[in-house]
């Protein structure tokens, strides 16, 4: 009894001291008109190894960097030297990140009260609950679903995935598509658009199951996603004790080997950290054993990341491959059909080259390394940031959008299916 209480005590003074790390966080708007400035900005980023959430393009996009407590006054003196323009629109990041937890726990104490749906879209779910749902999705679908691992983290917890088919992956021809989430830790509102894919398999939408052999891998970070439950709600990468004492975790989208070390960090403090070499984690290990398992018939591949309403596609240095045009097109259909049901307080989805789009250089990315197989659609989705209301923005997740994020995405991802299916025909009648 008394071990139980203090179980209890120790758990509530986990989640009520989560935030703390963040305490005097301010997440800083910054407006760039030119070049010069901008690349000043990034020297800045650079030194004092900011947070840097939306990238900064001269008049067209302003950016949005989170400056620790201590970091705030030079921050600012710099800023007002090379006189970039600036807004704080949260002085203390903490408040937003109480207030998700306050919303999540509202909407998990609501939908434990109405027991209306089987599997509930109004919270993130944990890993635990994650892997209870596949096995349970498996066992009750056993004919078409089966559940597995792709590996161990370096924790040690399994990156399990399902395989969704009507033929237990038996065809050596039907297209593969493969979908993975929560690759970057923080990046919650992944989750709920790839679980709502297995949802829409199962149910509304199984004729996609007919022609189709789907892999989805929800957590394909799970040490890094339970930290950010457990500890620290911003983390991004994976749970690596690096050779640095103090600055764990490597980039797992700098850690695939296409162009490996070329645009990424070698220091093992930065957030896009590439690791000590390419396929150094056991958490791409695993993701590269899936996909060398279904490479020859994988048709589309989608990374969904978010956040900032982007379709994009390969490669990290600007090259386009030689399917780029394809790409695009492809992708604004997937953008369009998103667009159609979207929040109305939303942007459009901006399609194209990352470079292009996001305008940082990238090397190492998942969609990347897929794309490197060949005449492959492969994309990172990053998926909207606005949602309802102004306090809560960026990675945090306000729970009323969770069923929205898996409804419209999993609109995209059909457009996508579609032309899997239409390319499939014209092939087979060759
Ligand atoms: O920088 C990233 O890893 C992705 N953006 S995020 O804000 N989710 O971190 C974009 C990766 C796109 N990469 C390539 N297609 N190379
Ligand atoms: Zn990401």
């Amino acid at each position: 009894m008394y071990k139980l209480y203090l179980l209890f005590v120790l758990s509530l003074a986990g989640v009520l001291a989560k935030n703390e790390d963040y305490i005097g966080h301010a997440l800083y708007e910054v407006k760039t008109f030119n070049d010069e400035q901008t690349q000043y900005l990034d020297v800045l980023v650079e030194r004092l190894n900011l947070d840097v959430w939306r990238n900064a393009i001269p008049r067209l996009e302003t950016g949005l960097i989170l400056v620790p407590r201590d970091l705030k006054v030079v921050f600012q003196t710099e800023l007002f030297k090379a006189q970039i323009e600036y807004e704080v629109k949260s002085a203390n990041i903490k408040e937003q990140l109480d207030l998700e937890d306050e919303l999540m726990s509202a909407a998990a104490a609501a939908s434990r009260s109405n027991r209306s749906s089987l599997f509930p879209f109004d919270v993130i779910h944990r890993y635990d609950v994650v892997n209870n749902y596949m096995r349970d999705i498996a066992n009750r679908f056993p004919r078409i679903v089966t559940m597995h691992s792709a590996g161990r983290s370096i924790q040690g917890r399994e990156i399990n995935y399902l395989r969704i088919s009507n033929d237990n992956f038996q065809s050596r021809t039907k297209p593969v598509i493969f979908l993975q989430s929560l690759l970057h830790a923080r990046e919650w509102v992944s989750l709920p658009a790839s679980l709502y894919v297995i949802e829409s398999l199962l149910g509304k939408d199984a004729s996609l199951v007919r022609d189709i052999d789907w892999i989805i891998m929800p957590v394909a970070n799970p040490d890094g996603y339970e930290f950010t439950h457990t500890n620290s709600r911003l983390w991004r990468k994976n749970r690596r004790v690096n050779s640095l004492p103090g600055c764990p975790g490597v980039d797992l989208n700098r850690n695939f080997d296409n162009s490996w070390g070329t645009a990424s960090s070698s220091l093992a403090c930065s957030d896009t950290f590439h690791g000590t070499g390419p396929f150094s984690e056991p958490e791409t290990q695993a993701i590269r054993s899936v996909l060398n398992q279904v490479k020859n018939r994988l048709e589309l591949f989608i990374d969904i990341h978010s956040f900032g309403s982007m379709i994009l596609y390969a490669y990290g240095n600007r090259q386009l491959p030689p399917n780029a045009l394809i790409l695009n097109m492809v992708g604004v259909r997937m953008a369009q059909s998103i667009d159609a049901v979207k929040w109305g307080q939303h942007p459009n989805y901006r399609v194209g080259n990352i470079v292009d789009v996001i305008r940082y250089t990238a090397s190492g990315g998942a969609s990347d390394y897929v794309q490197s197989f060949g005449d492959i659609l492969s994309y990172t989705y990053e998926l909207p940031a606005y949602r309802n209301r102004q306090d809560i923005n960026g990675f945090l997740v306000e729970p009323e959008f969770i069923r929205q994020a898996g409804f419209e995405t999993w609109e995209g991802i059909k457009a996508g299916a579609a032309y899997v299916l239409q390319r499939t025909r014209i092939k087979n009648s060759n």
